[in-house]
């Protein structure tokens, strides 16, 4: 029996895709037989941080409680897949620091801004574009794009990869590290 929990930590901006690779990497892991659980940054607003907003230190406090949450179940053996914009460095940095080495896994989706503008499935960047939206992540708050993280989503000759291919690179890099 394999019980090794980690935490699988999907950081990037509105529309890069984090919650596409959320879901189909838990489907993947699911039809494994391994149990995961998702922590995802939009959801999680509804209800734990329904306090919270989008100021620097909302967004610190709101990744603050998300990677106690996300250690808790990788202590209980499970994959926890956290998929929260998670712009500030020190925040991300400050989660890695509540896990046992190797076991807190960043992912950066490395999708250019105007990728994800283009999406815009939820018409955000147009509203934040308009000024109706202010402090809106990659228009005018900051992201600060991981130095040293694990994993790496990225355009391959201008296109994005498919969900499947996303999930798959995670799932490569959990198995060679055993933990799956
Ligand atoms: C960034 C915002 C903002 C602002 C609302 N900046 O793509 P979405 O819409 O569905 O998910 C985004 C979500 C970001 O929540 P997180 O908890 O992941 O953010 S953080 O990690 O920075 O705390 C976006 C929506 O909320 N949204 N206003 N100003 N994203």
């Amino acid at each position: 029996l394999n019980q090794k929990g980690c935490v699988v930590w999907i950081t990037g901006l509105s529309g890069s895709g984090k919650s596409t690779l959320a879901c189909t990497l838990g489907r993947e892991l699911h039809s494994r037989g391994k149990l995961s659980y998702i922590l995802d940054g939009d959801n999680l607003r509804h209800g734990l941080n329904k306090d919270l907003g989008f100021k620097v230190e909302d967004r610190a406090e709101n990744i603050r409680r998300v990677g106690e949450v996300a250690k808790l179940f990788s202590d209980a053996g499970l994959i926890c897949i956290a998929s929260l914009i998670s712009p500030y460095r020190r925040d991300r940095e400050s989660c890695r620091a509540l896990l046992p080495d190797a076991s807190f896994i960043e992912v950066f989706m490395n999708i250019p801004l105007e990728v994800c503008e283009a999406r815009d499935a939820k018409g955000l960047y147009k509203l934040a574009r308009a000024g109706k939206i202010k402090g809106f992540t990659g228009i005018d708050d900051p992201y600060e794009p991981p130095q040293n993280c694990e994993i790496q989503i990225e355009l391959k000759d201008g296109v994005c990869p498919s969900p499947s291919d996303m999930a798959g690179q995670v799932v490569s890099y959990l198995e060679e590290n055993g933990f799956l």
